[in-house]
């Protein structure tokens, strides 16, 4: 007979947590950096009592489940997914809140373990406090709704299922391929009650995370289509940095001359001052990698997942000889657009390319058309970034001076709103790690939460937290965590009064900023047209425990960004900008509009899309 540990389920799973390891590349860590909760009846007893008894997993304090989620996320993509986080909620509305979280986790394709309480297996005292009964089966809870935005789900109705669904649970989060949110539902009798677990279970684990290689021939395919290709284009997409593999790519495009766009989660592969960098790709592209991309006669995605966004609604391709090449590890990507798919590793497929290609470069006038885009790019960054707009200052001007102040490895994070195009727009990258955006779900509220676990994985740089007001009014309440826990973080709060950015679109698409406006209802019109709420930010930010810098001026707040790194304490620095004072875009992006309506710019707006939509293509 082998030894048994006789243990708890809650137990039993903190304890296999504590000792599970990545390695990757000869270097060896501990994957989970500890666990945040939130408890109830659902997880206090059971998952709470286990984190009591285990100390040296950690256990982390959050205000609102979804925002524990995204610490949790964001912790993730600064390690490069070789460290993540657990996160317990209690049952039903605990559970539920994590969802958003989940989904925003499998999209941005970045591990978290989510262990959700669950109803009582045994069922006696059905319904339970927050159990949602389901009158057709007693085998549905609302922890269900995670299968949808989980990579893996699992309930552990009986203690002996966890010895099969932890290791399930980690092969899923450290897959390159595979990764994103784990569910295990945990019922909370089942937490609680104790099993003779194998031994062997709780010995320590080393997974070790593959570079799996391309297929030779495949490899071999694609080099020689490269190697006929005049206008060959690169687009870095978050698996290159992922991958490790941005000295790599450096070292390739600088000696083929090869271009490279960058996605939002690819910003950062190459520093802005690469010649080879066109910088943002797609709908928030630049002028010269909107126009590289439509003349391109061979497209190589790397890492990239080709949203919309990058795509440009599926019309940002115009060659009508274009080819597909996409390295990806992950094969539900590689194929796509129709692709020679190059499965494998981006760093090795790269590094066997560059072999392939050793002499090949792109031609010299090409290489000068890449360089004068990049010299009238820059032009108009120093313009927009030195724009002098007065008071209420642009939203460009505040991009400008934090990119101006930060060092080379501080890290500016953002999610939803108009500042992640005009960031991916204007950014100067200096660091891979140091451009953070979660623009795969662009979830209002991820800024600050998400702020936090870019500083927790790495306490040594400076953290930007760029935040608009109606994101800030979403969720900010992890700027209390961040007190509690010592992590500083720099908040840029930038009020505009409400959606600049849906109001900007609602405009383009003829309904003029309707209910874009954070503004008192008229008696007159009956509309949200009146007066500005008076909300006050900054005193909300203050009594959260910040400390509070308020700024007029764009000189006031180059200021406060001076004294705000001298603080260790999180510091949100205020400022209003003019919503109309918007960063310009150079591409179009497929919203639908309403076919027949009895307002005119709506119906202009019709006409505007049917036309834009011409150019949209399928590749296969
Ligand atoms: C959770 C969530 N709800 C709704 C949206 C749709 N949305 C995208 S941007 C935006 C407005 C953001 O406002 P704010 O943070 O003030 O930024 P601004 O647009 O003013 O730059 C909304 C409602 C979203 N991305 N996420
Ligand atoms: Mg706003």
């Amino acid at each position: 007979m082998s030894s048994t540990k006789r243990l708890t389920v809650a137990q039993a799973t903190i304890e296999y947590l504590s000792n599970q390891y990545v390695e990757r590349d000869g270097a060896e860590q501990l994957f989970f950096a500890g666990c945040f909760g939130i408890f109830g009846h659902g997880n206090v007893a059971g998952l709470g009592q286990a984190l009591l008894q285990y100390p040296s997993f950690k256990y982390y304090q959050s205000r609102n489940e979804q925002a524990m989620v995204h610490t949790a996320i964001a912790y993730a993509k600064m390690k490069n997914r070789l460290g993540a986080f657990v996160c317990t909620s209690s049952i039903g509305p605990g559970a539920t809140n994590m969802v958003t979280g989940a989904a925003t986790a499998t999209i941005n394709r970045l591990p978290v373990l989510l262990l959700p309480g669950d109803i009582f297996a045994t069922r006696l005292v059905a319904p339970v406090l927050q159990q949602l009964e389901n009158q057709y089966t007693p085998e549905i809870s609302v922890n269900d709704c995670f299968k949808p935005v989980s990579k893996y789900w699992d309930r552990i109705n009986r203690p002996e299922q966890l010895i099969t669904a932890l290791p399930q649970a980690m092969r899923i989060l450290t897959s390159p391929a595979e990764t994103g949110a784990v569910t295990l539902c945990m019922p909370q009798d089942v937490q609680a009650e104790a099993f003779d677990f194998p031994a062997e279970l709780f010995e320590k684990k080393v997974w070790k995370i593959q570079r799996p290689r391309a297929d030779k021939e495949v490899l071999k395919a694609a080099a020689e289509i490269i190697a006929k290709s005049k206008s060959p284009v690169i687009i870095a997409g978050g698996g290159v940095i992922y991958s490790d593999a941005c000295n790599e790519l450096k070292a390739f495009v600088n000696r083929t001359g090869i271009p490279v766009v960058e996605t939002f989660a690819g910003k950062g592969s190459l520093s802005y001052n690469e010649p080879q960098n066109l910088g943002a790709a797609g709908v928030t592209g630049t002028p010269g990698a909107i126009k590289i991309c439509a003349n391109a006669d061979v497209i190589i995605g790397m890492g990239t997942r080709y949203s919309d966004f990058t795509t440009i609604s599926q019309s940002a391709f115009q060659n009508s000889s274009v080819q597909f090449i996409n390295l990806n590890v992950c094969e539900f990507d590689s194929f796509k657009r129709g692709a020679l798919a190059v499965t494998g590793d981006a760093r090795e497929s790269i590094v066997e390319l560059d072999k392939l290609l050793s002499t090949y470069t792109v031609a010299y006038p090409y290489f000068e058309e890449i360089e004068k885009h990049n010299t009238n790019w820059d032009n108009k960054v120093e313009e927009i970034y030195n724009l002098n707009h007065g008071i209420p200052t642009s939203q460009g001007e505040v991009i400008g001076a934090v990119n101006t102040f930060s060092d080379e490895k501080d890290v500016v994070i953002c999610a939803a709103g108009s500042l992640p195009g005009d960031l991916h727009k204007l950014w100067r990258t200096r660091n891979s790690k140091g451009f953070h955006l979660e623009y795969g779900y662009s979830c209002m509220g991820y800024e600050i939460a998400g702020g936090l676990g870019v500083k927790m994985a790495d306490p040594s740089r400076e953290v930007y937290v760029m935040v608009g007001d109606g994101s800030y009014l979403m969720m900010s309440q992890e700027i209390i965590t961040s007190i509690q826990e010592g992590y500083k973080l720099t908040v840029i709060l930038i009020n505009n009064n409400g959606y600049a950015s849906i109001g900007g679109l609602s405009k383009s698409l003829g309904t003029g900023g309707f209910g874009t406006h954070y503004k008192f209802r008229s008696e007159k019109s009956g509309q949200l047209d009146g007066n500005y709420l008076p909300v006050d930010l900054a005193a909300n930010a203050e009594s959260l425990g910040a400390i509070v810098l308020p700024a007029n001026s764009i000189d006031d707040f180059k200021q406060a960004l001076v004294e705000a790194k001298k603080n260790d304490r999180t510091t949100v620095i205020y400022i209003e900008t003019d919503r109309e004072q918007g960063v310009s875009g150079y591409a179009w992006w497929e919203v639908p509009v309403a076919q027949v309506s009895t307002i005119r710019s709506v119906n202009e707006s019709y006409e505007k899309l049917k036309n834009n939509k011409k150019k949209q293509r399928y590749h296969l």
